[in-house]
């Protein structure tokens, strides 16, 4: 059975950024393994730096080691967390077979800021380091656990190798996509979502790592105030003179509770018949036959896939009115048969979330709980919901947000092709008819 920590995820949450983004494999635990500091040695050496973690009743003792079990150390930092409260002290570096020789008489070292003594469960410290970590006044401190975890960083080169091979994949998948049975030359994602969600940041996002280097093409309203009337459909380029990606993103004007997208309008968009820069009105919902309204739009006009963007910090804000839009909006999409997926943008801005754990995002407990609760107050299916981290302020481009972005983007690929093999045979007969003769007469 494996061996499991005792520690909080958020404990090792403000552990983590503590020291700097690190991540903890667990090597020893006393109540599991031998409490023996033989064993400890035997299991901990050459290990790279690592903590030594002490569970004393409700509080817990940590001690990093820059050096290890191998070497006298660098230097060593101890850490009190309470509660929410992390207190950190530097000490003299310690020896580890010091701090765990049994044989040595503990008690006499008096020299030594911090000993453990395995057998006897206890810890002992020098009044400074006691006093600059607000433990009670007391030098012996007993514990019921002791665990030692190895400390690496969360982004190695190791990783980020691996991330940039992922990110070629996706970039090649997609690249490389056709439509489900050729019946369209491009998919058609609609993005739709509160104002201020990230609907054109992940436009821009998308660009961006298809260009090559960050664009800023949409405009992002970062007083979130919706200022983004117009209903714009955007075709990427694959590098600067390449070829037109597989993929049409249709940008909406966001949903408010007052000067938004009218619901109503949401079913002339789904089924193709505005045009690329229709000039929303809030105040009057779109009439056939108005402006440049498309009457007889052809597959290709339809939206094959939406997305709806909600921001993960907001999503327990929303007002009664706005999940009442949003599911007004689903029920739209199934009336026309449109797939639909969930994108939970701005994780990277939530309290404690590194960059590091962008990679592993799905298991991060505060964007679990967020995903739940889209789950939860939208109706949406936890599979449907996909977390994407958008270019912001970076001048550089990341392969970790790109990850995110592309898997995301790929999955709205997968979901159109539902959407064109779901579709009445009648309606794709004639669109590959009228297919036909377009190949005919070029
Ligand atoms: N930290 C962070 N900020 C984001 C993200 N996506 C969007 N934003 C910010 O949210 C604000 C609104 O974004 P915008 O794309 O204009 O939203 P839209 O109204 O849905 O098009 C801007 O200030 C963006 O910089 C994200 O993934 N992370
Ligand atoms: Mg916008």
């Amino acid at each position: 059975m494996a061996v499991t920590t005792r520690l909080t995820w958020m404990q090792e949450k403000k552990l983590q950024n503590c020291l700097g983004g690190k991540q903890f494999s667990l090597l020893f635990k006393a109540s599991v393994h031998e409490s023996s500091s033989e064993d400890l040695l035997r299991r901990c050496c050459n290990q790279g730096p690592t903590i030594t973690v002490i569970y004393s009743d409700d509080r817990v003792i940590v001690a990093y080691m820059s050096q290890g079990y191998d070497e006298q150390n660098k230097f060593t930092i101890l850490f009190n967390l309470e509660g929410t409260k992390i207190l950190k002290c530097k000490i003299e570096p310690v020896s580890p077979l010091k701090v765990f020789n049994s044989r040595s008489n503990l008690y006499n070292c008096k020299n030594l800021d911090f000993q453990i003594d395995l057998k006897e469960r206890k810890v002992t410290m020098s009044l400074n380091t006691i006093e600059k970590l607000t433990l009670p006044q007391c030098e012996i401190v007993s514990f019921q656990e002791c665990e030692v975890f190895r400390c690496e960083d969360l982004l190695d080169t190791r990783k980020m190798k691996g991330l940039s091979e992922l990110r070629e994949s996706l970039l090649s998948a997609i690249r490389t996509y056709k439509p489900y049975r050729d019946l369209v030359c491009q998919i058609r994602i609609l993005l739709l979502g509160p104002i201020g969600a990230g609907k054109s940041s992940f436009f821009n996002s998308i660009k961006s790592v298809f260009r090559g280097h960050v664009t800023h093409q949409a405009l992002v309203d970062s007083n979130r105030t919706g200022k983004s009337e117009q209903y714009r459909t955007y075709s990427i380029k694959d590098g600067k003179d390449g070829n037109v990606l597989p993929f049409v993103l249709c940008d909406s004007m966001g949903l408010s509770e007052k000067k938004g997208l009218c619901v109503d309008d949401i079913f002339y968009i789904l089924k193709g018949h505005i045009p690329d820069r229709y000039q929303f009105n809030f105040m009057k919902p779109i009439t056939p036959g108005c402006g440049n309204y498309i009457n007889f739009p052809m597959l290709k006009d339809r939206i094959h896939c939406a997305a709806f963007v909600f921001d993960a910090n907001s999503i327990e804000h929303l007002s009664v009115e706005m999940v009442a839009k949003i599911k007004r909006a689903r029920r739209e999409m199934i009336k026309c048969g449109v797939v639909y997926l969930v994108l939970l943008t701005c994780v990277d801005s939530m309290d404690l979330i590194v960059r590091g754990d962008l990679i592993d995002i799905y298991r991060c407990m505060p964007v679990k709980l967020k995903i739940e609760k889209v789950h939860k107050n939208l109706g949406f299916a936890i599979s449907d919901i996909l977390v994407v981290s958008n270019y912001t302020s970076e001048w550089d481009l990341d392969p970790i947000k790109d990850v995110l972005n592309l898997s995301a983007l790929r999955q709205m690929l997968l979901a159109a092709d539902d959407f064109l093999e779901d579709l009445p045979l009648g309606e794709t007969a004639i669109e590959e008819r009228q297919l036909t003769s377009v190949q005919k007469k070029n």
